[in-house]
């Protein structure tokens, strides 16, 4: 039976995925592309009938953020443990496919594994540079190698040579657009325990800054009821600080309404080295958060 209490290695989540699948009639798996260095990237899709608008949640795009890998991992079982049991979420399920791609960066991962624990970014090489790796939340094409990224490539920011140019950035992008009906899109980071909606690349507000503003204090009340877990909200620019060429700023501009990301625990205790003894608070807080993301969506198509 799969630990949920400890972090795992990439070819353990791999084998969690594959047993999902297995057993369980609502879940399949999706390869959406490949990463720089061949490794499946896998979304598990949760589905109960055709047709259906989308709900997408990533987690682990930067590789060293591991309380995200290991709370979608939480996410998954928590999902099919609930169908039919939680009314909130069966009516969501009978009307939203939910996708979720749990391992996002799979290079960094393994390699935070084998090598560099503090490892961010892809594992592409740079033509010219004996620095490694593209910071994938830097790389899509929203105010591309606009403040806030860096065109150095030994740097932690380094946007890449292109919008798009990180297989694993450019597979999502194909997916949203092929899929073409995604009405809500969660990309999960640690840590800072924030809530943020577009933008990061500008300050000009959001079209639907205050539905989005309303809606994350919602989320963050819910997920604050559990633990007490305080969270910060906001504008990405405003909030934290700016970034350009970020994952939600793109899916937003594609008309992704309810785009967020969020900033998992702590504040900086521990911060990309959280306790494993924080994972399950960590994503069934998170979780309250979630489906009030999911519920608005749902009623307000
Ligand atoms: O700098 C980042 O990429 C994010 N913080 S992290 O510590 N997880 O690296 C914050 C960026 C805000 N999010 C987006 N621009 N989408
Ligand atoms: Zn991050």
């Amino acid at each position: 039976d799969f630990v949920y209490t400890t972090y795992h290695d990439l070819n353990s989540i791999y084998s969690f995925i594959d047993m999902l699948v297995a057993e369980n009639s609502m879940v399949s798996k999706i390869v959406i592309g490949q990463s720089y260095e061949s490794r499946p990237l896998n979304v598990l899709k949760f589905s109960t009938g055709a047709n259906r608008p989308g709900l997408w949640i990533d987690t682990g795009i930067h590789s060293r953020e591991w309380v995200t890998q290991a709370s979608g991992i939480w996410f998954a079982k928590k999902i099919v443990t609930d169908y039919g049991r939680d009314p909130a979420l069966t009516d969501i399920l009978n009307k939203y496919d939910i996708f979720l791609e749990i391992v996002t960066n799979p290079d960094g991962y393994a390699y935070t594994h084998s090598r560099d624990r503090m490892w961010r970014k892809t594992r592409k090489p740079n033509p010219g540079s004996s620095c490694v790796g593209v910071d994938p939340n830097r790389n899509w094409d929203a105010g591309f190698g606009g403040g806030g990224s860096s065109s150095n490539p030994c740097t932690e920011t380094y946007r890449g040579p292109s919008a798009h140019s990180e297989p694993e950035v450019k597979a999502i992008v194909d997916f949203v657009k092929s899929h073409g009906n995604l009405k809500a899109f969660v990309s999960i980071h640690s840590y800072s325990q924030m809530l943020l909606y577009p933008y990061g690349y500008k300050s000009t507000p959001a079209k639907d800054q205050a539905e989005l503003h309303a809606l994350a204090s919602k989320a963050i009340s819910e997920l604050q009821s559990l633990y007490n877990t305080s969270y910060r909200y906001g504008s990405i620019i405003t909030t934290i600080y700016q970034a350009s060429g970020g994952t939600i700023d793109w899916t937003y501009d594609q008309g992704i309404k309810y785009s967020y990301t969020f900033e998992l625990r702590d504040t900086g205790r521990y911060g990309f080295i959280l306790p494993a003894n924080q994972i399950i608070p960590t994503a069934e807080e998170t979780w309250l958060a979630l489906m009030a993301i999911m519920e608005h969506t749902k009623n307000n198509p």
